[in-house]
């Protein structure tokens, strides 16, 4: 994607929009060789993140609780309100967006995704592209400001856009905190690279195993939720 078209005042309100309805974190990102068809037919995306609540993630030491898995639905449902939001704004200025959605859509539960436990496209993906930061070893998107305590949302488009600095590299270092507090002992601890395949950080069918056990065992409800590797990591950080 090239910046020469690029019409600054359009993108400032976009990130200001963006800003204002709630979002923690937005990005603008190149997706020009990081994506498969049919993704690949848009050459860029405004990444796009909301912090969850620390209160909400205090009891979270061992598996999920209600106030995490209530806060993860909230934020969910801001994600795509935002994302939505953005995408009229963007046609709005003469352009082709689409919201990609938060997580996987009630009306896919029954879906092929369940048998491979990946989608079309990554919110990871657009999110280092825009520079918001790296993969850590728990395979969760690292912000310098909020850790991996943010949820993920795009808006895929055709608008030029002042793109961010691609991160192609982790940066966790000596520290393997959600590797060792991991429930399911689905994170390996090696540190990631862009293009290295998912298997590699993480187990996601024993994750998936787990965290849908757990969630059934503590709050009741039938969905693959748990936050351990969330919270654990000391990046962002608020004591
Ligand atoms: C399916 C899914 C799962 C599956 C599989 C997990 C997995 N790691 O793939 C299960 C059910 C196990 C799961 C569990 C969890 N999930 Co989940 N999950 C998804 C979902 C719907 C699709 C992910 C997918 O397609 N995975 C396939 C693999 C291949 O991709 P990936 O690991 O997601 O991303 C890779 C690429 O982005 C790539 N990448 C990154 N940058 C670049 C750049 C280039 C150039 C290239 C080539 C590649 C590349 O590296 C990543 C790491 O392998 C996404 C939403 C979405 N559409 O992104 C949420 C999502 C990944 N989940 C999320 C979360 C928080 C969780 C849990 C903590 C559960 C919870 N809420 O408590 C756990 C953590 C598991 C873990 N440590 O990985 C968040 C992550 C937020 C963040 N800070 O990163 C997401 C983004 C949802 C959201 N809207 O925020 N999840």
């Amino acid at each position: 994607m090239s910046n020469y078209r690029v019409n600054a005042a359009a993108c400032a309100l976009l990130e200001e929009s963006i800003l204002g309805w709630g979002a923690s974190l937005v990005g603008f990102a190149d997706l020009i060789g990081a994506v498969s068809p049919p993704i690949s037919e848009w050459p860029g995306a405004v990444s796009m993140a909301v912090a969850l609540d620390p209160a909400a993630l205090e009891g979270v030491r061992d598996g999920p609780t209600a106030d995490y898995y209530n806060e993860y639905n909230r934020v969910n449902r801001a994600l795509n309100e935002i994302a939505g939001r953005t995408a009229e704004l963007i046609y709005g200025l003469g352009y082709r967006a689409e919201p990609f959605p938060a997580t996987v859509p009630e009306t896919w539960q029954a879906g092929e995704w369940t048998k491979t436990l990946s989608v079309a496209f990554q919110h990871k993906t657009a999110a280092t592209r825009a520079g918001l930061g790296w993969v850590g070893k728990n395979a969760l998107l690292i912000t310098p400001r909020f850790g991996p305590r943010v949820r993920l949302a795009t808006v895929l488009t055709d608008m030029p856009l002042p793109v961010g600095e691609s991160i192609t590299a982790g940066r966790c270092g000596k520290c393997s905190a959600c590797a060792r507090a991991c429930p399911a002992h689905a994170i390996e601890g090696v540190e990631w690279q862009a293009g290295v395949d998912r298997d590699v950080l993480v187990d996601a069918r024993a994750c998936w195993e787990s965290a849908r056990c757990l969630l059934h065992e503590r709050v009741g409800v039938d969905n693959a939720v748990c936050g351990v590797c969330v919270s654990v990591c000391p990046v962002g950080r608020r004591e």
